[in-house]
């Protein structure tokens, strides 16, 4: 476990990396595929917003929220991913809409950097933006 240090351009360049954010959203959506039928569920977003820890970083859930008022907040980010109301999200939705939460995000950030600590596991996209910029660092 380490302690990385985010801030809004971390989180922007990795968002621009266009190569690397693909194939880090796409890994994660075939992770999170889990009936391997190439689309996501309501219950398999659900399951991704858990893992990636998205929705504690950007829409400040903390554990004091009641399960209702979670299904009610998983069910509208639900909507926001099915650009189509198809009922299921696609690799190419689930692609721009994390885009656009991550982007939400870096602009929240700003120049305002905050401390995450982190297993080294991590499945958090917010990992993986600090583990590119320190790759770029180091060379
Ligand atoms: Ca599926
Ligand atoms: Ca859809």
């Amino acid at each position: 476990m380490g302690v990385v240090i985010i801030d809004g351009s971390t989180v922007r360049s990795f968002v621009n990396d266009e190569a690397q954010f693909q194939k880090s959203v796409d890994e994660a959506f075939a992770g999170l595929d889990v009936n391997k039928d190439g689309v996501l569920s309501r219950s398999e977003l659900r399951r991704a917003f858990e893992t990636l820890r998205l929705i504690e970083t950007h829409f400040g859930v903390d554990v004091a929220t009641p399960p209702e008022e979670l299904t009610k907040l998983y069910d509208s980010i639900f909507e926001k991913f099915d650009c189509d109301n198809s009922g299921t999200v696609d690799q190419m939705e689930f692609r721009n809409e994390l885009k656009n939460i991550l982007l939400a995000i870096a602009d929240g950030l700003g120049s305002n950097p905050i401390q995450m600590a982190l297993e080294d596991d991590d499945k958090s996209f917010l990992k993986k933006a600090a583990d590119l910029e320190a790759s770029k660092v180091s060379g």
